[in-house]
């Protein structure tokens, strides 16, 4: 029924085509990044015609490699909303959900936190208004200020009305999403039926990577560490009884849950044999809701995967209503300036295209999971 609605207002089109996961660096973050001198900073080249490198890992602040090499280039693709716009109309892309990309505000003091969670906010709600239809958001959470500073950003989200839900990495409050603190943000989040977006930015240890991956640029953590860091914070969540005791939370998790799809028997086996988590254990810790559950009840998952079989995988876990197309733009542009089309782009339609539930999963799954209103073309 809510569907038929959905379809009946947004009759203008045979299928909507909402990008999901889609990131902004608004212009006052890049002013708060260019203020700074630790990681995350943004480094202005001498050459002003050049891209400005945001220094994002730690590995990248390295005064060994040369400024035009170090971190990565941030154009202006990262923070005009003409350069967003075009870009979706260059793919026939109906609405965008931005979201601040990472880091967010994690590095930021308590008190700091606080303050720029409002003005990103609500930057972020005068750039949809202006864009109306075209353009909603997800906030950013105070992730350094006090549970009850956070708990009240999120109250005050409600009254934002471009807001869709937020955005949230991996470390919580510092120690992962399994830690007891969170209770207060998980209630809130719950209570307000506010989505989670769920996205990876620390990846792991970079010893993990051996001693050569400094080679290899960004490919080992973005490749292998973020979907890795993903999967790991979603299992804390769970493993933690996060979903027992919040049950009507609602998470979105990138880059189509990590690795997730592939592992989740593997985790639920190593579950059964571990005696002091297993269910049917007498006084067992572990969770009470069984993984699948959660994942069928909980959990929507992101197309953002760049191959059929893994958008397959994801719908066989959650569902075909559950699994939402995003493009990441502005990350993985063409190589070749001139090209207008993104092939990354491309790769995800054609992945989504092979699947019986295409136009679901290319947009109609998201009108429905945020009540979207789409613009007339
Ligand atoms: O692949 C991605 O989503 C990203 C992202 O969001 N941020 C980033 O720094 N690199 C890749």
């Amino acid at each position: 029924m809510y569907l038929l609605n959905a379809i009946i207002k947004n009759m203008a089109f045979t299928y909507p085509i909402v990008d999901i996961h889609t990131h902004i660096y608004p212009p006052t973050y890049l002013t708060l990044l260019r203020s700074r001198k630790t990681v995350p900073y943004l480094l202005d080249l001498p050459n002003q015609a050049a891209a400005p490198r945001l220094i994002i890992l730690p590995s990248d602040d390295d005064a060994s490699i040369s400024p035009e090499s170090r971190g990565r280039p941030i154009d202006n693709a990262y923070s005009s909303i003409s350069e967003k716009l075009r870009f979706m109309d260059m793919h026939d892309i109906h609405t965008s959900i931005i979201s601040l990309a990472n880091p967010w505000l994690d590095f930021l003091s308590p008190e700091e936190g606080a303050v720029w969670a409002r003005i990103i906010n609500d930057e972020l709600d005068v750039i949809c208004m202006q864009n109306e239809n075209r353009l909603y958001a997800f906030a950013t959470l105070p992730l350094s200020a006090s549970p009850p500073i956070i708990v009240d950003e999120i109250n005050r989200l409600e009254e934002i009305p471009h807001i869709k839900g937020i955005i949230l990495g991996t470390s919580g409050l510092g120690s992962g999403l399994d830690d007891p603190e969170l209770n207060p943000i998980w209630t809130a989040l719950e209570g307000t039926q506010t989505l989670i977006f769920l996205h990876p930015h620390y990846g792991l240890p970079s010893d993990v990577y051996g001693p050569r991956a400094g080679e290899y640029g960004h490919v080992l953590p973005l490749a292998l560490g973020f979907p890795m860091e993903t999967t790991i914070a979603f299992t804390r969540m769970w493993l933690s009884g996060v979903f027992d005791r919040f049950p009507r939370l609602k998470i979105l998790i990138a880059h189509a849950g990590g690795t997730i799809p592939y592992l989740t028997g593997r985790i639920e086996s190593c579950v059964q044999h571990e005696r002091h988590l297993a269910a049917h254990e007498h006084g067992a810790r572990g969770p009470k809701r069984d993984l699948r559950t959660v994942l069928r009840e909980n959990v929507w998952l992101d197309a953002v995967v760049y191959s059929e079989s893994s958008v397959k995988a994801a719908v066989e876990l959650v569902g075909s209503e559950r699994v939402l197309f995003g493009t990441d733009h502005p990350f993985f542009p063409p190589l070749d300036e001139r090209e207008e089309e993104w092939s990354s782009v491309r790769t995800n339609v054609v992945a989504v295209g092979k699947n019986g539930a295409r136009n679901m999963i290319m947009g109609w799954n998201a009108v429905k999971l945020l009540d979207l209103e789409l613009a007339p073309r």
